[in-house]
């Protein structure tokens, strides 16, 4: 019953020094870092990461905002750890996530086209198995 998902902590996370805040929260859930890199991800990587937002209005935003800087992926291993990672995270707007969560306690609208919320993680078993493939 094992499964793996794919974190990223986006450049915001990364040029505010909160990797180890992001990582510390998954552990103390329980969670195992499997596998972790720093990168500058390539517009192809993040296109085929962000495929399904293809053609929607934040979709040249976000991947400019992804290509801004450093990214840090982890493949975060555990029991059901692909619905338990969106739960640490909250919600995808940071205003609304519910504080307790990553978004929620360290996240806020910095009034950018894209929304910047720290963290990512896959939303299916399907997404994880493939967003890993990509990045590791
Ligand atoms: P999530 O990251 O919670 O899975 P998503 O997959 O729907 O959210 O969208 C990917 C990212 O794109 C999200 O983290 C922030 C940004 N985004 C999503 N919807 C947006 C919107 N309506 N306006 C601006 N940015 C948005
Ligand atoms: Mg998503």
């Amino acid at each position: 019953m094992t499964e793996s998902t794919l974190v990223l902590i986006k450049p915001d996370g990364v040029k505010r020094n909160l990797i180890g805040e992001v990582i510390r929260r998954c552990e103390q859930k329980g969670y195992s870092v499997t596998q972790l890199r720093k990168l500058t991800p390539t517009r192809e990587l993040l296109a085929q990461h962000y495929a399904e937002h293809e053609g929607k209005p934040f979709y040249e935003p976000l991947l400019e905002f992804m290509l801004s800087g450093d990214v840090v992926a982890i493949e975060l291993t555990g029991n059901r750890v692909i619905e338990g990672f969106r739960s640490l995270a909250g919600s995808t707007e940071p205003t609304a996530a519910a504080p307790g969560t990553i978004r929620g306690d360290l996240g806020r609208d910095w009034g950018t086209k894209v929304v910047q919320n720290l963290v990512h993680g896959s939303d299916s078993k399907e997404s994880a198995e493939r967003e890993l493939k990509l990045w590791f």
